[in-house]
């Protein structure tokens, strides 16, 4: 290997580009389970793209000791008085943490424990947010510009999406004429 090394992967922007980046995007299709206003999600398109995040892995999903980094773009948009938001997850292997790096747009960063007690961080750009280990982590875009985020994990994390799947967040964020409010939720 050469003594100095160019990275490949990098900023350009706010897109994150170079070889093997992998892209994925989330529609409301594949968020059914995530929105608690059935009759509203049914009136939208099912092909809405609520979200992309594009990542960087440097070694293979759960190697030990290595780190992953992403950016999610997460689009303006509501479905009923509830924000577009990722679907939100604890990491598999539950004590491993994460940092959020805020780039562009506004949002809140919605975080619950293992005890279901659940509060949000505002995000704005250049905000820097710790989520601890055994926290699970959901993002809403509360602006009407695209939020973008960066994220760094440990790359033997994991995601463990099932539990918010069938439990939910105990809170969810809601527009409440026109500011965010965290609201118990009530399916
Ligand atoms: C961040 C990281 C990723 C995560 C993404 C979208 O970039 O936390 O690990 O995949 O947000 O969030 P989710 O997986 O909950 O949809
Ligand atoms: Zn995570």
């Amino acid at each position: 290997m050469a003594d100095i090394v160019v990275p490949s992967v990098k900023f350009s922007g706010i897109e994150l580009t170079g070889p093997a980046i992998d892209r994925l995007s989330r529609q409301l299709g594949d968020l059914e389970d995530i929105f608690n206003d059935k009759q509203a999600l049914q009136a939208l398109p099912a092909d809405t793209t609520v979200y992309e995040v594009a990542s960087y892995f440097p070694v293979p999903d759960g190697t030990t000791a290595g780190l992953f980094f992403g950016i999610t773009y997460i689009h303006p948009g509501k479905v009923g008085d509830e924000y577009f938001m990722t679907k939100g997850h604890f990491h598999k292997l539950r004590d491993r943490g994460e940092i959020y790096i805020c780039i562009e747009g506004e949002g809140m960063l919605i975080l619950m424990d293992e005890q279901r007690q659940t509060h949000a961080e505002k995000m704005y750009p250049g905000s820097i947010h710790y989520i601890n280990g055994h926290i699970a982590h959901r993002t809403a875009n509360t602006g009407n510009t695209v939020l973008s985020f960066s994220a760094v994990w440990p790359s033997d994390a994991g995601h463990d999406y099932d539990t918010i799947s069938t439990e939910g967040f105990s809170k969810i964020l809601v527009d409440q004429n026109g500011t965010p409010a965290l609201v118990d939720n009530q399916p």
